[in-house]
């Protein structure tokens, strides 16, 4: 009975833990990127994108948003994100990715696409969907997985570093150290 109870605490205890994390994402400062993914699976390779970001001091608001499962909550999220601060989406999906290509349909802001290997060929699904778009809709596509997100949060932040000289300094301090730890050898 102790035993349950003990173990009860610390799952109950878990849960906040984590969702004090993400509510410290959320509560990111003025987040002026949005990072949408349609499954809560896909944060493993969608957390480069975050990293990256707010390891530069651009704060990212994070949701998981499916344009199949959760329309509604896209096209809310998507067309109020602009008058809330956000200048960017950066969207990662698998299978038939329809997250960026819907989100640009719904705002004039840039969308990056993130096509994402969790279905069984792999990501070449996602990243057909993601850069096969109708001229008129672009979106940025980015390479498949986790270097792909963690390149479009990079992207993200050179496109802010334009306006925000200590973004600048932070993306060519992340370069120097990038150079800096590359190896003469490989042993
Ligand atoms: N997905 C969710 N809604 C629309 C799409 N395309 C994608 C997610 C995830 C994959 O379907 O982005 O990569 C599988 O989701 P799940 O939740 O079944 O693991």
């Amino acid at each position: 009975m102790a035993a349950r109870k003990a173990t009860r605490k610390a799952a109950k205890k878990k849960a906040s833990g984590s969702a004090r994390k993400g509510a410290a994402r959320k509560a990111s400062k003025s987040p002026r990127v949005a990072v949408l993914m349609g499954s809560k699976n896909d944060w493993e390779s969608m957390r480069a994108a975050v990293d990256v970001l707010e390891g530069m001091g651009v704060g990212c608001d994070v949701r998981v948003i499916s344009a199949h499962r959760t329309p509604d909550r896209h096209h809310a999220f998507v067309t109020s994100a602009e008058a809330r601060g956000i200048q960017a989406f950066i969207c990662g999906a698998g299978f038939a990715a329809h997250l960026a290509g819907v989100t640009a349909a719904l705002t004039p802001l840039p969308v990056l696409g993130v096509p994402l290997d969790s279905s069984a060929l792999d990501g070449m699904d996602a990243l057909l969907a993601t850069v096969q778009m109708p001229g008129g809709i672009p979106v940025a596509t980015f390479g498949i997985g986790k270097a792909g997100a963690k390149n479009a949060g990079l992207f993200a932040a050179a496109m802010i570093a334009g306006s925000d000289p200590k973004v600048r300094k932070a993306l060519d301090a992340f370069r120097k150290k990038q150079t800096a730890d590359v190896p003469e050898r490989p042993f």
